[in-house]
């Protein structure tokens, strides 16, 4: 069997709220996710269900550290470099830039930091990959203007993009607008600043602020496109197909109701208009969102270049009530798959599942896909030389990387590159653990904020070396 092309965009990814830290240093801004905490009640500000518009003393906040990649930057790339990435996902914090979000001029060392880092990468042949918006909203856009659900956002939001696609022209070349966008109606704080009253209606509030990234996500495609044609604009899925729990025809319509709220979002990026299902749903429920008459021929005009999502598992879905009632808690629920394993925190573990998610993506829209999550996060305990032998994370990676390969040489699924999830170890953004790592690279840091934050080389640091040397041939 052929392998992988020759020019396939090997990395890892991560988002800047969960690893850079120094949230209040070289002039930068407040952010939503900042305000997450670890615990019990993270859920609930995540959701929007529970305000927290300041830091407390009742919690402990861990995005205001992260693994202090903003200092160590320089390392932390080398240590990338060494593995040999030809990419590395990242995104910008937009309150670095813009520290409240409507101010008139950037900030300019939220800048320089940004192009230092990916001067940084190119030293190392590292092609950056860039998230205009990581689950990362300036806090003052929220508390002025109530976060996405406001139509002012999208200006705002074009404002930011321009000075990231001409400050940075030259040395970015490959931008994601959002991040998991389908995230928002499941965790509207975090997607899109957006927490709720009691009397809201919750859905189509979200509806309302989905249609708004929308159309700033073509908006700014346009945008990129003007000020450099070789740009190349992707869109980001929380993917993963959803099965059904049982061949009743029920069921099945249930799992293909469940996919359509996700596969939404990428019909409009990269159709350009709101599918039949999606008007009709929305009309019938009375929450279509409010348009203005140039937005459906932007969302048309301006399709995303290229598809790119994360995966880490599969989903299941069922008609049954009483079953539907069993899901486990994550941000994302979904019910037990009799027949799979999951990992330490429940996610079910199904490289089949991804070679079947990267062919619906590839049969729906016959665009270019990108890879840019996936990964098992995991209890990691040292050993008494301080190593972590992480082979239950090789294998994980391995089954997925097989199933990669199939969809791409026995299918035809076109695949620009492959970015794993948290090459270091960083905070989680469902539960914002440091414990539930995903990374090459251990850091020194507890659930607590305890640490020196040294960084590590675990078991699967040279085994991914390996499978970028050799193309994906050595697994
Ligand atoms: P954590 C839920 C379901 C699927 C993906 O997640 C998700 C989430 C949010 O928890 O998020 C993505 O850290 C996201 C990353 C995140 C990663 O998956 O909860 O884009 O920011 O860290 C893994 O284990």
């Amino acid at each position: 069997m052929m392998g992988f092309p020759e020019k396939f965009l090997w990395g890892g990814a991560t988002a800047a709220n969960q690893c850079e830290g120094a949230w209040n240093v070289d002039g930068r801004g407040l952010a939503n996710v900042d305000l997450a905490p670890t615990g019990k009640d993270r859920r609930a500000v995540l959701t929007g269900e529970q305000k927290m518009l300041d830091f407390d003393e009742a919690h402990y906040y861990p995005a205001k550290e992260g693994i202090d990649m903003y200092h160590r930057y320089k390392e932390d790339i080398r240590l990338f470099g060494e593995m040999g990435f030809k990419v590395y996902r990242m995104s910008i914090a937009w309150t670095r830039i813009f520290p409240r979000g409507d101010e008139e001029e950037p900030n300019e060392q939220g800048l320089e930091f940004y192009e230092n880092l990916f001067s940084e990468c190119h030293k190392y042949g590292i092609e950056p990959l860039v998230t205009i918006s990581h689950f990362d909203c300036p806090m003052h856009l929220v508390n002025t203007y109530g976060g996405w659900k406001n139509r002012q956002m999208i200006s705002f939001f074009e404002k930011y993009s321009r000075v990231l696609f001409e400050r940075f022209n030259g040395l970015v070349k490959y931008w994601l607008t959002f991040n998991e966008i389908n995230m928002i109606l499941h965790a509207p704080f975090m997607g899109a600043g957006v927490y709720f009253e009691p009397e809201d209606d919750q859905e189509k509030i979200k509806y309302q602020a989905a249609h708004h990234e929308l159309v700033a996500s073509a908006l700014v495609t346009k945008l990129a496109h003007e000020i450099n044609p070789e740009y190349q604009i992707g869109c980001m899925l929380a993917g993963g197909d959803t099965y059904p729990m049982t061949c009743d025809p029920k069921d099945v319509w249930q799992a293909k109701i469940e996919d359509r709220s996700n596969y939404f979002f990428t019909d409009v990026h990269v159709r350009g208009y709101y599918p039949a299902y999606a008007v009709k749903e929305l009309e019938r429920k009375g929450i279509f969102p409010e348009t203005q008459p140039e937005d459906m021929e932007l969302l048309n005009k301006y399709p995303v270049d290229f598809i790119s999502f994360s995966y880490y598992a599969s989903r299941c879905a069922s008609a049954d009530p009483e079953i539907s009632k069993l899901t486990d808690g994550n941000v994302l629920a979904s019910l037990k798959n009799p027949y799979l394993k999951a990992s330490e925190w429940g996610w079910q573990i199904d490289p089949l599942g991804f070679r079947i998610t990267l062919n619906t993506l590839y049969d729906r829209y016959q665009k270019p896909l990108f890879v840019v999550e996936n990964g098992l996060g995991a209890l990691d305990v040292p050993d008494e030389k301080g190593c972590v032998m992480d082979d239950y994370r090789i294998d994980y990676l391995r089954a997925h990387i097989q199933a990669m390969k199939e969809a791409v040489v026995l299918d035809g699924v076109d695949l620009l590159g492959y970015t794993t999830w948290g090459p270091i170890d960083l905070v989680s953004a469902g539960t914002g653990e440091m414990s539930k790592r995903y990374g090459f690279i251990y850091v020194d840091r507890d659930d607590q904020g305890n640490g020196t934050l040294n960084r590590s080389k675990k078991k699967s640091f040279d085994w991914y070396k390996k499978v970028i040397a050799s193309n994906g041939e050595d697994l």
